[in-house]
């Protein structure tokens, strides 16, 4: 299968991209720009090696590269009054609550959790812009669009690319960021000999020095409010004119051919308390000194050489047609032009920007992955633990992209000494730890300053859920072990906050279901998620047979937990302990649903609960931005309603889609991009009810198709044909030899091995199974 749609291209630059908008393009029309309309936002498009990123904008006369780096952050250590949020004893607040709730005066509880329950918000801080390249030049300058001006993403190579024929003088630019040098790489190159104008403009006043001797530019400073050092540097090679300075901006003329080579760094490291490393200075230089060496064609091969072995492990063909409408253009008329090319693009796009913006030594993908052209961004453009984080990451693992959640793993480990403070401070326990809401990398894991959103303790099981699919899906006992403690942790914090019920059970209190409804115990997403880290953590211990009492405490507790899958009075799953749900209600978290996705505890193996989950979605609506649509899409896949599924596909395009294909909340949030893909995983590929299911929720708009690639829990990497909407044709590869399970509502003839023999098929109540060797592929023949 060939990579068809892994290409977004444009034949205008980025301010002019097409948008949806209710008044179709007419045949040949530039559309202008839409009234308010940020370029960055809706038509730039991303490069990134996980720890920089860049926004091209292919502008004709004046081309804008604007770039970040992941670690370049306000506020934290050095930033006035930052505390980590922490606020004095908190928790002697908890008891006078909690015995409130229990009185059911939820009023005056929630009164006191309001003023009391609540961080210290000074020096939070913000993930911060850190420049842009401007490239001018005198030949670039035309009145119009040029006819054969093109602008492109190749998501085979992660490369952008512009080209446009200009004053008979056909110019060109790539751009790629490598991730094992390092560097943000750009060659212009024009037919004939040109003259360029360069600057490199910092975010932050700075010192930027101009060196034609060193054919360098480079500035360097440190944030105002915590002192953070920041340095970015820029080479000029492989040029073939000559090289003047005047002031900040260097001069090529006569040039027909340039590589510039920029790294940036800052002296942030992920060590508490101080998140100070080295100056990065040196490092910063070695870099580019080592990438001058190997040039630019060396600077791609490895660049391929690295990037292609993670992006080519997937493919997907969802039986789109070739066109060559461009993409902004085939977005804004969907469904009507390629709907399924698009569909697929979309899909391949959200894996590109995961390898692009999370990789082993880098923080994790934030609220806009690396990319972030403001000093102060929406939420801080930070880590959102609620739901966004996590639905970052919910594609890594069934998109075959384990090494990109590896950056998760470090996190969530470095969250573990500043999560006890706030552990200990806020929620009053003697061991464990917590993160809530809104956290930056300077270890602020207190909850929120307003209660209303930030008392968020299930951000911590939450969040364990994505480090045991990492486990599950690929069943590495090293991976087991590394995230062990981390659950263990979670679960000794989330052990003692527990408290008895008027009932007896054990509830969380006080417990607010996320940025939705009032102070309460027991919420279902909290309930729901103790039952899945204190299920995940018993096995683990079992596992690596360790810790037999915290077991036993463990086991003891699930026993006695308040029921986290209650169905109320119009058979909704309820969102609280008390059935409180209005039928009306359109909130754009879904928390009550987490055990349908991502969690495993609704499967169609409980109609029960599954028609409940269906009601609840039904009374949502379909109507949500974008994240809360994503999430939207995973549900209905799992319950198993393909077609209400990609209803729910076709509102993220239409409504919550820029013409960069990024995904809108609004503004620009990539959680909505990741969940897009993982939810078209979840359509074509379940394993989370204890067997794989093949094509569980195709919609009837996808007849035929095929996908290879995909991993399902027990180390088992899948390719599916499907034609008239069924199974043709099926692979297994076992990287592990475990026992293999096949839901049996498909009908299965037999499964070979790869010398064509038939294996043994053993027939149980929902699924074949057979035994696998490690390494080896099996076929599995349809009836
Ligand atoms: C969640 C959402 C908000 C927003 C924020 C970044 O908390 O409820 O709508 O998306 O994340």
């Amino acid at each position: 299968m060939e990579h068809t749609y892994s290409k977004l291209w444009y034949r205008v630059p980025a301010s002019m991209t097409a948008q949806h908008s209710e008044e179709p393009r007419k045949e040949g029309e530039d559309r202008p720009s839409r009234k308010g309309n940020d370029p960055w936002e809706t038509g730039a498009l991303p490069v990134g090696n996980a720890y920089m990123g860049a926004m091209v904008y292919g502008n004709v006369d004046k081309e804008i590269i604007q770039f970040n780096e992941k670690t370049l952050w306000s506020g934290g250590p050095g930033a006035p009054g930052y505390t980590y949020g922490e606020n004095g004893d908190v928790s002697s607040y908890l008891p006078e609550i909690r015995e409130l709730l229990l009185k059911d005066e939820k009023e005056k509880a929630g009164e006191i959790a309001r003023e009391k329950l609540v961080s210290n918000d000074a020096g939070f801080g913000a993930y911060q812009n850190f420049g842009e390249l401007r490239i001018c030049c005198k030949e670039f300058q035309t009145a119009t669009i040029p006819e054969d001006y093109v602008r492109q993403l190749n998501l085979d190579t992660a490369t952008a690319s512009v080209r446009f024929t200009a004053n008979g003088i056909e110019h060109s630019r790539e751009i790629f960021c490598s991730y094992p040098d390092r560097v943000i790489v750009l060659r212009l190159s024009a037919s004939k000999p040109v003259s360029y104008e360069i600057s490199l403009n910092p975010a932050h006043p700075s010192a930027v020095k101009a060196d034609p001797e060193n054919k360098s530019i480079s500035f360097s400073g440190n944030l105002q409010d915590n002192g953070l050092y920041y340095e970015a540097g820029m080479v000029f090679s492989e040029f073939d004119g000559s090289i003047k300075g005047e002031g900040d901006t260097l001069i090529i003329s006569e040039n027909t051919a340039l590589t510039l080579i920029i790294s940036c760094g800052t002296d942030y490291k992920n060590v508490y308390p101080n998140y100070r490393g080295e100056n990065p200075h040196k490092a910063i230089w070695e870099r580019i000194d080592t990438a001058i060496l190997k040039g630019y064609e060396g600077l791609y091969k490895r660049h391929l050489e690295d990037y292609q072995p993670l992006f080519s492990r997937v493919k997907l063909d969802l039986g789109g047609q070739i066109t060559s409408v461009p993409t902004d253009e085939m977005l804004a008329s969907y469904p009507k032009i390629d709907p399924h090319g698009l569909e697929t693009i979309m899909f391949n796009y959200g894996r590109y920007l995961l390898i692009s913006s999370s990789r082993p030594g880098t923080l994790p993908a934030n609220l806009q992955g690396v990319w972030n052209d403001k000093n102060d961004p929406a939420w801080c453009s930070d880590y959102h633990f609620n739901i966004n984080l996590q639905m970052n990451y919910w594609p890594a693992e069934v998109s075959n992209l384990t090494q990109c959640s590896d950056s998760l793993v470090d996190y969530v480990e470095s969250l573990q000494e500043p999560g006890e403070v706030s552990a200990k401070k806020f929620f009053g326990v003697s061991k464990g730890w917590t993160v809530n809401t809104m956290n930056n990398p300077y270890g602020f894991t207190a909850p929120g300053w307003e209660f209303n959103w930030g008392w968020a303790p299930n951000s911590t099981s939450f969040i364990c859920r994505n480090l045991w699919d990492k486990y599950e899906f690929h069943g590495d006992k090293d991976v087991l072990k590394r995230i062990y403690p981390i659950l263990k942790g979670a679960a000794d914090c989330w052990s003692e906050y527990v408290t008895p019920d008027s009932d007896c059970t054990l509830v969380s209190s006080p417990s607010y279901s996320p940025e939705h409804g009032h102070c309460e115990k027991g919420c279902a997403m909290d309930q729901q998620l103790i039952y899945d880290l204190f299920t995940n953590t018993i096995t683990a211990a079992r596992e690596l047979d360790v810790d037999r009492e915290l077991q036993d405490t463990l086991e003891s507790q699930l026993e006695n937990i308040s029921n986290p899958l209650q169905i109320g009075s119009w058979g909704q799953i309820q969102e609280w302990k008390d059935d409180l749900d209005d039928p009306n209600d359109h909130h754009r978290h879904i928390s009550q649903l987490v055990s349908l996705y991502p969690c495993p505890q609704i499967t169609p193996d409980c109609p029960e609960l599954m028609n409940a989950a269906k009601t609840t979605l039904v009374h949502r609506g379909d109507e949500a931005t974008g994240w809360s649509r994503a999430w939207k899409l995973c549900m209905w896949a799992r319950l198993r309603d393909g077609d209400h599924a990609h209803r729910i596909l076709e509102g993220q395009l239409t409504q919550c889609t820029y013409g960069n294909l990024f995904d809108t909340h609004p503004p620009f949030q990539i959680d909505g991009n990741f969940g897009f893909t993982a939810g078209v995983c979840e359509m074509l590929l379940q394993s989370h009810a204890e067997r794989i299911d093949l094509l569980p929720s195709l919609p009837s708009c996808w007849p035929k198709g095929e996908f290879s690639g995909l991993v399902a829990r027990g180390g088992f990497v899948l390719s599916v044909k499907w034609s008239e909407n069924k199974a043709v044709w099926a692979e297994v590869f076992s990287k592990n030899g475990s026992e293999c399970r096949l839901g049996n509502d498909i009908s299965i003839a037999s499964v070979t091995d790869e010398n064509g023999k038939n294996v043994e098929l053993i027939e149980c109540k929902r699924h074949f199974s057979f035994s696998t060797e490690k390494g080896k592929r099996y076929q599995i023949n349809f009836k």
